[in-house]
């Protein structure tokens, strides 16, 4: 039996490929890691917190793209703490404005058949390259940086046939946004996803890169590329071709899943408010009058992308209503648009530019107007991610966006005026890594000195499981709520990722603001939840600000992979309904209790949930692995790890 991208490089990196069966568990070597700023202050304070003096990784990469905007001395605070403590403990640093870190990370360092994770749900980018990367908290990122093997659940391996080839005017954006209309957010669950089929050839590096960033949307594990002649052209042209290896599943591998995907039925497609899987037709929905464009994002800011933007706006005029701004991926994005010209096509048509940085994506800037109506190419358009609760975010392709920020309303561009043809990778890249700082030497390790700011606070750790718990419901979610809504991100709030008091006021701001003062009054408390919850991002913030809070349990009707993996790390238990329909039989406020947690659960046996208001028994299960229920019987990663003595 023959094996798929995915198992080749299980068989290289996992310590136990034998158990690679779904419903076990696998231990991964990781190659290389990454870390942004939002997330990268808290990985390090961990990070230093389990006393290794030098990353154990080939490669870790600590970049700066969300947190950009220095209205105070926080951000930059941050940035000077990463700086340091990178250099310290053996980690290349990417400054500020040198880009976004799926977009640089694909550039300059991401290796085909090797194994990345990042403190960033959208790590999976590098899977364009044939990677296997995985977002992850930024815990876990610091335990792989120390050495320690990535764990996850094994996921099923589903392999999506691409069938012939994209017409014009339709572009790698359509293709994700297809399969998230037919998947939806919760269908990638337990899954990666690997490509495959002659409609690969078709794709370009940075096109695959699109579509396995938004894998993330799917809630996937992570989705993969295999690594071919236009994977060696790409590492070619970025001057790093010795780092190409060839990467393709076998004819027999087995797949549990097949799904044929005709690339030539696609159609320009749009995701509409509020949710990346709420995807129509363009055609459906053509016409909508829109008041900003934005443009830019890991998922849409390639060379390529940006210059098939530029030749759209060639010659032509922002329309009056229409604010446009462009934000390029990366420093060599830029440097090529100036080089080639395209960037005063974009300035000459109206478009605002700005620097090479997540920027809207994440609400740092760029909010749209009350009520106004925002098409962007990025990949999440959560209720109030941009900063304005009542705007109306449609996710669509850059050249959707840009034809669209001409013409004032949604629309497609028209296959007989624009030949995007034209635009084809080039054969060199510009480097230029003068904006990535290499770490000091072993030897220099005791001269360089961690700078941290005073808004870097210590982060809350948990406490050993209690025998009995007994908690008041805090707060009671629908299905779906992503980690947006437990901790949402912006501009005003994102500089506080390093002072967990302060960002604790905001916590589900969006869905309940009295959520905050109701849980600290009541002191231990819980979450009741619905399906998938936790989705989207990594931040373990949605995790540490509740513990803080003072939550010692989440009980849902099922949990987003990496979320869950947060809440475990930081000691809070995630439990999940065993009849969903019990879900009613919690209100607000109830009294909850479980008893003999401790004893139950350090022997792996079932534990039930006692509504003491309304004295009804409610089953309930936890899908926790052997280290997991150690994990939470210490209190979380922390406690456990200096418990074992796992590291260093
Ligand atoms: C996002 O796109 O939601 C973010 C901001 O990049 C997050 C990380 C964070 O919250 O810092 C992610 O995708 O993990
Ligand atoms: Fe940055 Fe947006 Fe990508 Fe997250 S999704 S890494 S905020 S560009």
């Amino acid at each position: 039996m023959g094996y798929s991208v995915t198992e080749k490089i299980l068989r290289k990196n996992a310590l136990n490929f034998e158990d690679f069966k779904v419903g076990k568990n696998i231990k991964i070597r990781v190659d290389q890691t990454l870390t942004q700023d939002a997330t990268g202050t808290m990985a390090y304070l961990q990070f230093q917190a389990l006393s290794c003096r030098r990353v154990k990784t080939k490669l870790s990469v600590a970049y700066v793209d969300h947190n950009t905007l220095q209205a105070g001395f926080m951000n930059a605070d941050d940035h000077r703490y990463i700086k340091t403590v990178a250099k310290k403990h053996g980690i290349y640093f990417s400054k500020p404005g040198n880009g976004i870190c799926h977009q640089v990370h694909l550039e300059r360092f991401a290796v085909p058949c090797d194994v990345l994770i990042g403190s960033d749900s959208h790590t999976p980018t590098a899977g364009g390259i044939g990677m296997l990367s995985f977002g992850a908290g930024g815990f876990d990122v610091a335990c792989a940086m120390a050495g320690i093997p990535y764990e996850i659940a094994c996921p099923k391996i589903v392999k999506i046939n691409l069938i012939g080839k994209l017409n014009p005017c339709v572009f790698a954006k359509d293709i994700i946004l297809t399969i998230l209309k037919k998947l939806t957010v919760k269908g990638g669950v337990g899954k990666i996803f690997e490509y495959g089929g002659e409609g690969v050839k078709s794709l370009s590096v940075p096109e695959r890169a699109t579509i396995t960033n938004m894998g993330a949307e799917l809630g996937a594990t992570t989705s993969i590329f295999p690594s071919d002649e236009t994977t060696r052209e790409f590492l070619k042209a970025q001057g790093r071709e010795e780092d190409w290896v060839a990467l393709f599943a076998d004819e027999d591998a087995v797949y549990d899943e097949t799904i044929d995907l005709n690339l030539e039925e696609i159609t320009p497609m749009v995701a509409c408010p509020h949710s990346p899987d709420n995807v129509k037709a363009v055609d459906e929905v053509k016409g909508l009058k829109i008041n900003q464009v934005c443009i830019g994002s890991c998922t849409n800011s390639s060379l390529t992308d940006m210059m098939q933007v530029a030749h759209i706006l060639r010659g032509n005029k922002v329309h009056p209503d229409v604010d446009l701004v462009i934000s390029p991926g990366s420093r060599q994005v830029l440097t090529m648009l100036t080089r080639s010209g395209h960037l005063s096509d974009m300035i000459d048509a109206g478009a605002r530019i700005l620097e090479c940085a997540c920027g809207p994506c994440i609400g740092m800037g760029q909010s749209p107007k009350s009520g106004g109506v925002s098409l962007r190419t990025f990949n999440r358009n959560f209720l109030g991610r941009s900063g304005t609760k009542d705007a109306k975010i449609y996710l669509v392709s850059p050249q959707v966006a840009a034809y669209s920020a001409i013409k004032g309303e949604l629309l497609a561009p028209p296959k007989d005026v624009f030949d995007f043809s034209l635009f084809k990778m080039p054969e060199q890249f510009i480097v230029n890594d003068n904006m990535i700082s290499p770490p000091a030497s072993e030897e220099d390790f005791d001269k360089v000195i961690v700078e941290k700011g005073p808004n870097i606070k210590d982060f809350p750790i948990g406490e050993p499981l209690n025998e009995n718990i007994s908690v008041k419901v805090a707060i009671k979610v629908s299905d779906d709520i992503t980690t947006d809504h437990i901790m949402p991100a912006g501009a005003k709030i994102l500089p506080y990722r390093s002072n967990i008091p302060y960002l604790s006021q905001f916590c589900f701001e969006v869905v309940d603001s009295n959520f905050p003062k109701r849980a600290k009054e009541f002191k231990s408390c819980c979450i009741v939840a619905g399906l998938n919850y936790g989705q989207g991002s990594s931040r373990e913030h949605a995790a540490l600000v509740p513990l803080y809070l003072g939550v010692k349990f989440v009980l849902a009707k099922s949990f987003a992979r990496i979320h869950k993996a947060n809440l475990i790390n930081a000691g809070i238990l995630p439990i999940t309904f065993l009849n969903e329909e019990d879900y009613e039989k919690i209100d607000l406020e109830d009294e909850l209790e479980i008893k003999n947690c401790k004893q139950l659960i350090k022997k792996n046996e079932p534990i039930f949930v006692f509504n003491k208001t309304k004295n009804l028994k409610i089953g309930v299960e936890y899908a926790l692995d052997e280290r997991q229920i150690e994990i939470i019987l210490a209190g979380g990663l922390l406690n456990y790890i200096k418990n074992s003595r796992e590291v260093c």
